[in-house]
């Protein structure tokens, strides 16, 4: 199991929070997802073999956020 940290800009409220956990707890190999409005990132646990850091910024930039 791997950990990565993704900056992510452009949550402002706990809606955003949500919606930004909920797409990237659907991606296949995420087994745990935390997200900080405070600090602007999400923290991930995923297996490696399966998902990958490159998959988890497209799916935030898709979903509407910045990942600087
Ligand atoms: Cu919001």
């Amino acid at each position: 199991m791997e950990t990565t940290m993704l900056r992510i800009k452009g949550m402002t409220c706990m809606g955003c929070v949500a919606s930004v956990k909920r797409v990237l707890q659907g991606i296949e190999g995420v087994k745990a997802v935390d997200v900080s409005l405070e600090q602007g990132q999400a923290t991930l646990q995923y297996d490696s073999a399966v998902a990958n850091p490159a998959r988890f910024k497209t799916a935030v930039e898709e979903a509407g956020y910045e990942v600087p």
